[in-house]
């Protein structure tokens, strides 16, 4: 009897279970179709420019003008004449602003160097610290072009402050990193692109590098951010050895307003330099920058070359930057060219760039040990915008990531 009232109510809640994930489950199919979430699913990654982005668009892309574009075909008035003018009237760019820009390209910055910092990292977190593991850090510094001597010194000083270190949590790793690369970039130094004269005459800036280290480019970008700065610039191109690179500094002045003097193909450099100031001079310009060539066919004659462009220069008024521009893929390659300028002429900033197309940043430290003198700026891209001032402290923290 007993048996048989269990077993009624064991089919009963059975049953009764049964019924009920049933009716959930009708349930269930009948509510209506699931909306999307409303909102976008915020923890996707935002989408990044990557490395090379810039390179498939070319910047001077030829625009396109109003008169290329397919107009709808109105039959009545003939308003051609108001679309001339459009056409004709100078399209004036405004420049980013200089605030911020290497914190802005950082992304761009730390895809291209994280293998540096992650590397040190991942080898200073190892449970044994041995001879091996050392040396692996070393290879790690040297291949990213940081340079034998500050290399050594660095590894000294990591081992000594690991030694004392107790625990060697990631966090302690990466501040005691991050301390030591800051030692070796000498925070200090003084970044400021000298671009005012203190008289009145404009600042004169002379820019020097070997062909393709984007000495052109940076010009423009340089121009670019004086502009955007509220400053009056004059543009020289001084390099007289292909047409083409007066043309190119004349695009890249025009796009922001900035006056090219220019002179004939194979013309004298010096002259075009002494005319490009003297014409800054007499307009009231605030900045004349000058674009120089950069065969390194022999050093004496370039040593002639550029000797002459700033003796001649000076005539008027002192060089208050000469910025030697460096590509930083070229790696000890760029330190040879930098003690050759260096020899030539006071280089007073140094310019490195295609930092974005590199995991070499260790170049940074070594060209600045080599010549003693201050990396101002970085290029980080083909694009109008692409120039930083560099900044050791966002430098380092790229390196190392977040
Ligand atoms: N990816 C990248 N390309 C650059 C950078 N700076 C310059 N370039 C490119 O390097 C090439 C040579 O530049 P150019 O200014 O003509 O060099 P120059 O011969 O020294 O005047 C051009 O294609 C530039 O767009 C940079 O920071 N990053
Ligand atoms: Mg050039």
């Amino acid at each position: 009897m007993e048996i048989v009232i269990l077993a009624v109510v064991i089919a009963v809640v059975v049953f009764g279970a049964l019924g009920g994930l049933v009716v959930g489950s009708r349930r269930k199919k009948r509510l209506p179709p699931q909306a999307p979430p409303a909102t976008p699913d915020i923890t996707a990654p935002p989408a990044e420019p990557h490395v090379g982005d810039e390179a498939e668009t070319p910047r001077d892309e030829a625009r396109r003008t109003i008169e290329e574009v397919d107009l709808p075909l109105v039959e009545t008035e003939p308003s051609a004449p108001v679309v001339e003018e459009f056409v004709r009237a100078p399209e004036i760019e405004v420049p980013e602003p200089t605030a911020g820009r290497l914190v802005r390209l950082r992304a761009r910055l730390s895809r291209s160097q994280n293998a540096l910092g992650k590397g040190l990292l991942t080898l200073l977190s190892r449970e044994h610290l041995d001879e091996d593991t050392w040396e692996e850090v070393e290879d790690t510094l040297l291949t990213a072009d940081v340079g034998v001597q500050p290399t050594q010194e660095l590894v000294e000083r990591l081992r000594e402050r690991v030694k004392v270190l107790g625990t060697r949590t990631p966090g302690e790793l990466r501040g005691l990193l991050r301390e030591e690369l800051l030692t070796l970039l000498v925070p200090d130094f003084d970044r400021t692109v000298n671009t005012e004269s203190g008289l009145d005459t404009p600042g004169i800036v002379m820019v020097v590098g070997v062909n393709g280290t984007g000495k052109t480019t940076t010009t423009g970008k340089l121009a670019r951010v004086l502009v955007a700065d509220g400053k009056n610039v004059v543009l020289g191109a001084a390099d007289t050895f292909r047409a083409a690179a007066a043309d190119q500094l004349q695009t890249w002045g025009e796009r922001v307003g900035a006056r090219t003097v220019r002179g004939p193909e194979g013309g004298d450099p010096a002259s075009i330099a002494f005319d490009a100031v003297k014409e800054g001079i007499q307009e009231g310009a605030d900045v004349v920058l000058i674009d120089t060539a950069g065969r390194l066919h022999t050093k004496t004659g370039l040593m002639d070359e550029l000797g002459k462009v700033k003796r001649v220069v000076e005539k008027h008024a002192p060089l208050d930057e000469v910025l030697l521009v460096l590509d930083a893929t070229t790696g000890q390659n760029g330190l040879v060219q930098a003690r050759v300028f260096a020899e030539v002429v006071d280089i007073t900033g140094i310019v490195l760039t295609k930092l974005d197309g590199t995991a070499k940043g260790g170049i940074v430290i070594a060209v600045q040990r080599e010549l003693g003198v201050p990396v101002k700026l970085v290029g980080l891209g083909e694009g109008a915008d692409d120039l930083a001032p560099f900044d050791p402290e966002a430098f380092v923290d790229a390196l190392l990531g977040d």
